[in-house]
């Protein structure tokens, strides 16, 4: 069998559900703006809606629907409880799969599309509803008890989107712990990385850039980050701040305050790095190329009113930082 994808998409699913049945499927990539696919097809041939996942079986049958080749899959493999086999809990699995796809999966990536940008809100409110009765579903580990099945894997690529579409899934601790939990199994593993994925910092999120300059900054950025969460021992920057480092800070409006050079800038990271009363929570760490994020929380209470959320948009040059400029949250 062959299964068509794009990397991190709902496709992502029926790949860990193969995985996880030890089945004989071939991962093809398809390219998202050409349609070509990575065995030399046109995919619009395979599915004329353009879209993934498709499953070609080895008869030459098509199928596509995520939330039906996940069920077929699972059927290959009865035994190995991806799909319950007594009808009352196969019935909550199949309505399960369908709430997935057209509550949570259609309005989280509408999020990321431009076209969807004027009802935004409407569509953060609508998702945030979906994922409070969501969090209440699970009964146990996973959605229908201990055992991992059909609805966890879609539900796991469906919330990693979060990271990408400003959904902020640290308002349902159990979602966060579930995808920590379902990105540990070593066959979502194993599915993430042949899709070149890699966990986050968080442990929380998978994402791409898996080239070596972009490793190389997630390293740089990470060592930074652990300054201000963990080790408050500002020594460390002395390794990670370049002579010509340049930082531009979250205020005064409206452009923030301006430090140049190694010595300015390791002054204002070591007052940030050792100040009483107040943390710093970590939201996410992404790199690409010599650029990175690092999104945090600073929290200075025990009300959630008593903190804010902000990022520090980086640069990294001969493994040091030479820029950060940081924005935050503010009323
Ligand atoms: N109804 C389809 C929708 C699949 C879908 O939305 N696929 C997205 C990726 S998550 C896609 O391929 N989008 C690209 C496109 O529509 O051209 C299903 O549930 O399988």
């Amino acid at each position: 069998m062959k299964l068509y994808t794009h990397q991190a998409a709902c496709s992502l699913s029926p790949h860990i559900i193969s995985r996880e049945l030890g089945l004989d499927v071939e991962i093809i990539r398809v390219d998202r703006g050409t349609h070509r696919t990575s065995d030399g097809k046109d995919y619009l041939a395979i599915n004329p809606n353009g879209y993934v996942p498709a499953l070609v079986l080895d008869d030459g049958e098509i199928m596509i629907e995520g939330t039906a080749i996940v069920q077929y899959l699972a059927s290959l493999k009865p035994e190995a409880g991806m799909m319950p086999e007594d009808a009352r809990s196969r019935r909550l699995v199949q309505s399960l799969l369908n709430f997935i796809a057209t509550e949570i999966h259609k309005p989280m990536a509408q999020l990321m599309m431009p076209a969807y940008a004027p009802v935004k809100d409407a569509l953060y409110r609508h998702v945030a509803s979906r994922l409070d009765w969501i969090a209440t579903r699970f009964k146990g580990e996973y959605l229908t008890g201990n055992s991992f099945g059909v609805a966890d894997a879609y539900l796991f690529v469906c919330l990693n989107w979060s990271q990408w579409n400003g959904v902020d899934l640290k308002r349902w601790p159990i979602l966060e712990a579930f995808m920590k939990r379902v990105g540990e199994r070593p066959e979502v593993a194993a599915a993430l990385e042949a899709e070149g994925l890699a966990p986050r910092a968080d442990g929380v999120f998978f994402g791409s850039f898996h080239d070596a300059e972009s490793i190389r900054t997630e390293a740089i950025l990470r060592r930074f980050n652990e300054v201000f969460l963990l080790t408050h021992d500002p020594a460390a920057l002395q390794d990670l701040v370049a002579e010509d480092c340049v930082i531009e800070n979250t205020q005064p409006a409206p452009d923030g305050s301006r430090h140049k050079g190694k010595a300015d800038c390791i002054a204002v990271w070591t007052e940030i790095a050792t100040m009483q009363g107040a943390h710093f929570e970590p939201e996410s760490i992404i790199a690409r190329g010599d650029r990175g994020e690092i999104r945090w929380r600073l929290v200075w209470g025990a009300d959630h009113a008593s903190s804010v959320r902000g990022v520090n948009l980086m640069r990294v040059r001969d493994g040091r930082i030479v820029e950060a400029q940081g924005y935050v949250k503010a009323s």
